[in-house]
């Protein structure tokens, strides 16, 4: 993972698209509101711009979320490998989270482009990241504004989607001016801000509850309770019923105690890998006590400062040691 050194401006992103017809829009797998939103926008805005785009997903998505835009031509966990002229790939530049296609984009390379905004991924030959936004949706507003294109409700609603999911509902430290802007513009525009909440916080599995309440249980407080860190095992999600795609956001329940700053929730859905999701928040001076994309690296993770993850190898206990050390070890 490295840097980004230098991307596309918005001109140069949009004359690309205006070039490129047939157009795949692939984005990491397990997509959430934000890959989601951007992927059936980006989709919208092809076809404005005089293309053509379809999306292919793989993992999970939430069938609420899917319902928000039932009409979307999507293709799910396509065992054949794709085929297209060129492809956009959105809310991620991390081959990792690209899963199985990440072979095919590279092939692809010289007819690839990436949208993003988070600080570290890998390095393509075309890309577009502003990693001071909030959610690729606010980047792909900045697109349609550039390509002079007026906001409907069309694009209005994927591109709240993501702006509000990536930002907890405007409640997270990258919740700036900005955001609220770009959210009264698209309220404006007719996104319909009561439909996206219901589909995405209102709707929660039962199972939600019953593994959220067995994590809790298992809080560990480290450093004085600056850190908290708990972990759902494969046994856990076997009596659920469920797996973790119902426990989005519940990594961030501990930083609602006074003096939490750092929240890590383990989760080994599959047995033998633990999957590690991290969230902080910025203390007094604006600084979170741990840039956790820094932290997941160290396991070839990755993500922002403030939210990322990463997959350690071994069983819940074996993974949570590892994470413990590795934490003691950062912080002292
Ligand atoms: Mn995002």
């Amino acid at each position: 993972m490295t840097q980004h050194q230098k991307t596309m401006n918005l001109s140069q992103t949009i004359a690309w698209l205006r070039e490129h017809q047939d157009v795949l829009v692939l984005t990491h797998a397990r997509p959430d509101g934000d890959a989601w939103g951007s992927a059936v926008a980006i989709r919208r805005l092809m076809e404005r711009l005089g293309g053509s785009a379809r999306i292919r997903l793989t993992g999970w998505l939430d069938p609420m979320m899917r319902e928000l835009f039932p009409d979307e031509p999507v293709t799910f966990d396509d065992p054949n490998p794709p085929e297209a002229q060129a492809v956009v790939v959105v809310d991620t530049s991390a081959e990792s989270q690209l899963d199985r296609d990440a072979g095919f984009c590279r092939s692809m390379e010289d007819r690839l482009l990436v949208i993003d905004h988070h600080a570290k991924g890998d390095q393509w030959a075309q890309s577009c990241v502003d990693a001071t936004l909030p959610s690729t949706t606010a980047l792909l507003a900045k697109l349609i504004i550039e390509a002079g294109l007026s906001l409907d409700q069309d694009l209005a609603e994927p591109l709240l989607l993501g702006l509000a999911t990536d930002t907890g509902w405007f409640r997270h430290a990258n919740a700036d001016a900005g955001a609220f802007a770009l959210a009264g513009r698209l309220i404006e525009a007719g996104a319909r801000r009561d439909r996206l909440y219901q589909a995405t916080e209102g709707a929660q599995h039962p199972a939600r509850l019953s593994l959220m309440g067995t994590a809790l249980g298992r809080l560990e407080w480290l450093a004085e309770g600056q850190i908290a860190i708990t972990g759902l095992a494969h046994d856990d999600f076997v009596s659920a019923g469920a797996g973790a795609e119902v426990l989005a956001g519940v990594v961030n329940e501990p930083l609602s105690v006074r003096g939490c700053g750092v929240s890590l929730l383990c989760t080994e859905v599959t047995p033998g890998l633990v999957k590690v999701s991290l969230r902080s928040i910025p203390d007094e001076h604006g600084c979170p006590i741990l840039d956790v994309a820094e932290f997941a690296a160290q396991f070839g993770g990755g993500g922002h400062r403030m939210a990322a993850g990463c997959r350690v190898p071994g069983d819940l206990s074996t993974a949570m040691a590892t994470i413990r050390d590795a934490l003691m070890a950062t912080i002292s």
